[in-house]
């Protein structure tokens, strides 16, 4: 089958499917200039230890090095704009072809594109709290007190009220998920389609979900650059880049406007 035909045939269960749930990553947001994770030479762990960026452990013992990272990323986060597959998901929302979005992103790109219901089973980088007594914070407004020139351990957010150590509420590596994984769950379970986007499902719990859809009787679609975990067990796989496919998808079930 060609990638024309398996989009028409994804075209088509998707107007048969009375709940449909789509399952995204990183690979959603990279047309907006956010990097994944896992793509060879442009993800983020080409050049970066994720244990020491994004684990609760290197946090904890290296906060100064943790925030290099994060604050650089803050600022592409806060200007990124949603691109088409955001777009294309809202508007198939809007029109009762999805009824609900499990996302791992935490850059919020479904949400500034319209969709209504998102659950963020990673958090949200746009909110932070104080580990010690539960403060929270708008993130973009951490640094606002920095002087320039601060030194990396400087420039590690405190609480104003305690002096505790802020977090951004984004999951890491070795915490538990935001309380949105059970409600993801139970769309899942309740789901008889599963569309899985631009992710590579090699992150636990998440990646469960594509097999608990199929138990629960659901057909699972992926579409991704690269082979994918879910590849095998999926009833439809589309391996395009997400602009290409969205923008058919949209032609096919006539949701450009
Ligand atoms: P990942 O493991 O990096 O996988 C991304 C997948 O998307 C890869 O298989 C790529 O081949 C594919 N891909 C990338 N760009 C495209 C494209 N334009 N078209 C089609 N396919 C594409 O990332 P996962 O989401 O699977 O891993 C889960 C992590 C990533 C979660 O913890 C997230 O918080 C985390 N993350 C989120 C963001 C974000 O919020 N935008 C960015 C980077 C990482």
């Amino acid at each position: 089958m060609s990638t024309n035909e398996r989009v028409r045939e994804l075209g088509t269960w998707l107007r048969e499917s009375k709940r449909t749930v789509a399952l995204t990553g990183a690979g959603v947001s990279t047309d907006s200039g956010i990097p994944d994770f896992r793509s060879p030479r442009s993800g983020l762990w080409a050049k970066h230890d994720p244990m020491q960026v994004a684990s609760i452990s290197g946090f904890r013992s290296d906060p100064a090095a943790f925030y290099g990272f994060w604050s650089e990323r803050f600022g592409a986060l806060g200007q990124a704009e949603p691109n088409v597959a955001h777009r294309v998901l809202a508007k198939l929302e809007a029109r009762g072809l999805v009824h609900a979005i499990v996302t791992q992103n935490i850059d919020g790109l479904h949400q500034r594109a319209g969709s209504r219901r998102v659950l963020e089973v990673h958090g949200t980088w746009r909110t932070a709290r104080c580990t010690t007594c539960g403060a929270r914070f708008d993130t973009l407004r951490l640094f606002d007190d920095v002087p320039p020139g601060a030194s990396a351990r400087e420039r590690v957010p405190t609480c104003d009220r305690c002096g505790g150590l802020v977090k951004p509420d984004v999951v890491l590596f070795g915490e538990a998920l935001a309380d949105d994984f059970a409600e993801a769950e139970r769309a899942v379970d309740r789901c008889d389609l599963l569309v899985v986007l631009g992710t590579s499902l090699e992150v636990w719990p998440v990646a469960g979900l594509a097999p608990r859809a199929r138990a629960a009787g659901a057909r699972v679609v992926v579409i991704n650059r690269e082979a994918t975990v879910a590849d095998q067990e999926a009833d439809l796989v589309i391996h395009a880049e997400l602009r290409e496919a969205m923008q058919r998808l949209a032609r096919e079930l006539d949701v450009t406007r």
